[in-house]
């Protein structure tokens, strides 16, 4: 077992308050990446209503809230190293706001425009305050050239800043925002500006590697043009007292049960160094 009481937590915090993003130094092992991974295939095959499709393409994009019906990823979620890491950024005990794993399939997945996820979670399900964190495993190898996240270093410390482009959508549709061109993303001038002050940062990787985004921090992705998959898990937990009070979106994008997640430790999921 890893031991979070060793002081590297508290040198986490520092990196992620300064640069709204870090890189725990655990990975999960290659068999516990493996079991992820084939069940990431079986819930991408089952074509449930929590699948998101590239456009006019039958690849799938994203799957969402596996936690809820599948064992694996239930089981995933209570880790008690991400609930320790969850619950030292976040500063508080926290909950299972959204799960999702964006598929990035080899040559068909596609770009994310610049944004901050609590520009989403703001206007779609009145989420109080960027009091969340984002936990994200990469389940694929992540290398220049098949769409890793590109992050702002430092940009989260500017707070929200306010959709720099807002393309009404269908309101009904909460598919339109996991969609290439969605609302509340930034303006792509901005976006640049950013760049230029504060520099950009590619969360390349090996898969099992975990890392840290802030709700505020300025990120987006490009296309993957490799003949690689970039899967990546993405569970973002939050406050239990910054819960929307009146969610719309479907259970599978915004989790209702809001008590504080109990860790349970899981022998299929062993950490390692690196
Ligand atoms: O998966 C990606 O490349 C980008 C994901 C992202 O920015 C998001 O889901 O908010």
């Amino acid at each position: 077992m890893i031991d979070t009481d060793d002081g590297h937590l508290t040198e986490l915090i520092a990196e992620y308050e300064e640069n709204g993003w870090c890189r725990a130094p655990y990975r999960f092992s290659g068999p516990a990446v493996n079991l992820l991974r084939d069940r990431v295939d079986a819930i991408c095959h089952r074509g449930g209503p929590e699948t998101v499709h590239e456009k006019d393409s039958t690849a799938v994009r994203a799957v969402h809230g596996c936690h809820a019906f599948d064992e694996v990823c239930a089981a995933f979620v209570r880790h008690p190293y991400l609930l320790a890491l969850a619950e030292a950024l976040a500063g508080t005990p926290v909950y299972v706001y959204q799960f999702k794993v964006n598929l990035k399939q080899a040559r068909e997945g596609r770009a994310w425009p610049w944004h901050q996820d609590f520009a989403f979670w703001n206007a779609e399900d009145g989420m109080p305050r960027p009091a969340a964190v984002t936990l994200a495993v990469p389940l694929d190898d992540v290398h220049e050239g098949n769409g890793p996240l590109m992050l702002i270093p430092g940009s989260h410390r500017l707070g929200y800043l306010g959709p720099g482009k807002v393309t009404p959508g269908d309101k009904g549709d909460w598919r339109r925002n996991f969609a290439t061109d969605p609302e509340h993303i930034m303006d792509a001038d901005r976006a640049r500006e950013l760049v230029a002050t504060h520099g950009s940062t590619r969360a390349t990787g090996r898969a099992g590697t975990i890392q840290a985004f802030h709700p505020n921090i300025v990120h987006s992705s490009s296309d993957n043009t490799s003949p690689d998959r970039r899967a990546l898990l993405m569970v973002s937990y939050n406050s239990i007292d910054n819960a929307p009070p009146h969610p719309v979106r479907p259970e599978f994008l915004v989790g209702r049960n809001t008590d504080q997640l109990k860790p349970r430790w899981d022998k299929r999921f062993p950490l390692e160094a690196g």
